[in-house]
């Protein structure tokens, strides 16, 4: 089970070179003015339930809209505030908007157009061009903020819903090392659907600036590229969820969200929910009857009408229970300014005074409505006391309101009424899954849930529970990163090394630049034959031209021997290190790993063993190297490669468990070196102790011994390269595809 440690780890061990950032329209934290004070309230929605947490867990920036009356007094300069309010451990950073910026990109287009747009629940959408146009223009200004956060620096940037469509396409306009994910808390309509609007294609573009987006289910995936492929020239992969446009690749993936569910759990056993629930049962005046629950944010998307109807319907069936179950429903009012949702509070009003005094007698009252938004020790309370509740939406990304009444119920109790429409009911498999629309279905299963016996109840709750506390919040998120990173690997973003401000700014605004390659696939392209793997021309006349200049010292560190290496680059007054920096040579060092050295007999013995075992064998090549040893077996045919294998095995079996040398496979290659915690980083650490602290280390290389080197000057602050396929994981943080572009990279910086 995922928490909040566990996803602190995986930030640390795999997001630490990037800075997190989150952008979503509604602050986590609203500061409003309370006589005349500033005080913070925090808001009700799904995506702050769900987000909150993770930031807590990773540190970074989150970037809103500031619409609270008191955030200006609370931020400093850069409109930023430490947050949460009672224990800082992120920073919140604010865009301002106009009232005319807040109407047309939120009331607007957000809620207007692109809201219903999304959701199947018949209401039509206001497509108006200046709503339009102000939702670009405040996207934009999302944009800028984001990147000035950014600066120079690598960052994962992840965009939340429908409010920043546009952004992540702003964002790979510019220039900055940016991963882009975005998370789609709503659903993604039907193709037939998505093409009434008049801006789709912008839309889409806007969102395939994304590495990765997320949507909750797979469905609402499918629909994406479905509409993706019916709107611009793109090319679809469905098997693996991507789509590539204009040489950009977006991959797809569902991401179910969650909520922290043992914080949740944890809260609804205190005594202050204890105590409320005593207070609501004398207060309200539930005696011994059972109680129905509803809890939403008042929106036509969460089927309050349909709810209610089955409410009144259920009664008419089944009178005798009349008097002896109650449905509260909690509610917070949203988005009031916009008629669809004044239309619904009326509908909504008429529909509970008609219900009430239809079937109502003396003090009971079969609903009673509390659009109030409850603090949250009122909603645990009430989740505790209900015999069920009821999520009816007509289209839900998620639901949260399902999940967290699943994760109140420690006592196993409780049943679930829960619309097939909801992104939840893939997983809430246990609760009683019907169709809002169907009334007759609704009123049955509203019976069915009060006469559950209880060991039904608690089977199916522990089923859903058990669900719950496994996909919680921390693995949605620990999941939402993973792949993000894998993006990150797999994604244009280390296109090129000089196509990257960061990088050439890095470079040329250093006092002095050590600057080291691994040889082979790195300043050579690869051979057949070691012997062949010859230097290019060029690529040895940039070398020469680079290393003369002052602010420059240039190196190679190779997994050849020394004296190899050497000669195949044939360029004097170079640092060289072979034998994976066992043996490093330059005009302030002569080093010989003292450890390699003492163990030269043991190599030496395995290289006759090998020679014996495999030199008959076609295209293998057993080499030598005094301090290591490689076999090359590029050349050998398909038919023998299990043979080899075999040989290897035979060879190293005496020495595998031995601790005394250390085996690695690289690429067609087998290398055998001493056991000594030393590779090319300790070599690189050894090479950069001897310059200022103020040099800038730069590292290319292609093999996976290439990556020690990486590690280390990711410490050193430095720049790492990797030569080679965008596809190929890496611990670089830039990237060239061949040796021919580093000759490329040599010759831009000899004309600096
Ligand atoms: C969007 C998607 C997706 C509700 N009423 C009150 C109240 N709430 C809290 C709930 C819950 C949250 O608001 C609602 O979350 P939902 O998931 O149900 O819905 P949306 O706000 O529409 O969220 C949705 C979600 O994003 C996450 O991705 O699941 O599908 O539409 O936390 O407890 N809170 C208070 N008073 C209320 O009356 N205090």
């Amino acid at each position: 089970m995922w928490t909040k440690d566990d996803l602190q780890k995986l930030v640390q061990r795999q997001t630490s070179e990037f800075r997190l950032i989150i952008v979503s329209n509604r602050q986590p934290y609203i500061h409003d003015l309370v006589d005349g004070e500033p005080q913070y309230v925090v808001p009700s929605g799904g995506l702050t339930a769900a987000l909150d947490p993770l930031m807590q867990a990773c540190g970074g920036t989150w970037i809103a809209y500031g619409g609270g009356k008191g955030d200006k007094y609370i931020v400093d300069r850069d409109s930023r505030v430490m947050v949460p309010p009672d224990n800082p451990s992120y920073s919140l950073r604010l865009v301002w908007l106009t009232e005319e910026e807040e109407q047309g990109y939120y009331y607007g287009f957000s809620n207007e157009a692109l809201w219903p747009l999304c959701h199947n629940a018949y209401t039509e959408p206001i497509f108006d061009l200046r709503d339009w146009q102000t939702y670009q223009a405040v996207n934009r200004k999302f944009a800028d903020l984001v990147l000035d956060e950014v600066g120079d620096s690598p960052a994962i940037v992840l965009t939340q819903d429908y409010h920043l469509a546009l952004l992540p396409q702003y964002l790979r306009q510019s220039s900055a090392p940016i991963i882009t994910g975005q998370f789609w808390h709503i659903p993604w309509p039907h193709s037939e659907i998505f093409r009434i609007c008049p801006w789709q294609a912008e839309l889409m573009e806007g969102l395939l600036g994304n590495n990765l987006l997320g949507f909750h289910i797979g469905d609402h995936c499918s629909n994406f590229m479905d509409a993706a492929s019916r709107t611009l020239p793109v090319r679809v992969d469905t098997e693996y969820n991507r789509i590539d446009y204009q040489g950009e690749t977006t991959l797809v993936r569902p991401f179910p969200i969650s909520i922290d569910f043992e914080d949740i759990c944890h809260l609804s056993e205190s005594v202050e929910v204890e105590e409320e629930m005593e207070r609501i049962k004398e207060e309200w005046g539930f005696s011994d009857q059972l109680i129905g629950l509803g809890i939403d944010r008042v929106d036509y998307t969460k089927g309050i009408p349909h709810r209610f109807r089955a409410i009144g319907r259920f009664f008419e069936k089944y009178p005798e229970y009349m008097g002896k179950v109650v449905f509260v429903q909690a509610g917070v009012l949203s988005r009031s300014d916009i008629e669809a949702y004044q239309l619904l509070g009326g509908q909504i009003d008429r529909l509970v005074g008609e219900i009430n005094s239809r079937f109502g007698y003396g003090d009971w009252q079969p609903i009673v409505y509390k659009p109030d938004d409850l603090p949250s020790v009122t909603l645990m309370a009430l989740r505790r006391l209900s015999r069920f509740c009821i999520v009816s939406s007509l289209h839900d990304g998620m639901n949260l309101v399902a999940k967290e009444y699943v994760a109140s119920r420690f006592d196993d109790d409780g049943v679930l009424i829960l619309s097939p429409f909801a992104g939840a009911a893939l997983e809430l498999t246990q609760s009683l899954i019907v169709n809002p629309y169907a009334t007759e279905e609704m009123a049955d299963a509203i019976r069915d849930a009060v006469t559950m016996p209880s060991e039904e109840r608690r089977r199916r709750m522990a089923h859903m529970r058990g669900i719950v506390r496994e996909n919680n919040i921390y693995k949605w998120a620990a999941r939402l990163l993973v792949e993000l990173m894998q993006c990150a690997r797999e994604t244009n973003f280390r296109r090129s090394l000089y196509a990257s401000a960061t990088a050439s700014r890095q470079i040329s605004e250093a006092e002095h630049v050590l600057m080291l390659f691994d040889y082979d696939g790195t300043l050579s392209p690869i051979a057949t034959r070691p012997d062949l793997a010859a230097l290019p021309g060029e690529t040895r006349d940039y070398l020469q031209a680079l290393n003369s200049k002052a602010a420059y010292s240039l190196g190679i560190v190779s997994g050849r021997s020394l004296d190899d290496v050497s000669a195949m680059v044939d360029v004097p007054g170079l640092i060289y290190a072979g034998n994976h920096g066992l043996e490093i040579q330059w005009e302030k060092e002569e080093f010989i790993h003292p450890e390699a050295l003492a163990l030269q007999p043991v190599i030496d013995s395995i290289l006759r063993d090998l020679d014996d075992r495999l030199s008959g064998y076609e295209g293998v090549l057993v080499e030598g190297k005094a301090l290591t040893l490689t076999v090359h077996y590029r050349l050998t045919p398909e038919s023998l490669l299990t043979q080899v294998h075999a040989g290897f095995d035979a060879a190293l079996s005496d020495y595998a468990g031995s601790g005394r040398v250390r085996i690695t496979r690289g690429k067609e290659v087998l290398e055998v070196r001493p056991n000594i915690s030393w590779d090319k980083g300790r070599a690189i650490d050894k090479i950069a102790s001897q310059f200022a602290d103020s040099t800038l280390s730069v590292f290319f290389g292609d093999d996976v011994t290439d990556e020690d080197g990486f590690a280390a000057i990711r410490e050193l602050g430095g720049i790492s390269v990797f030569v080679g396929g965008a596809r190929e994981p890496t611990r670089a943080l830039y990237r060239v595809d061949s040796p021919a572009e580093v000759a490329e990279t040599l010759r831009l910086l000899t004309e600096l």
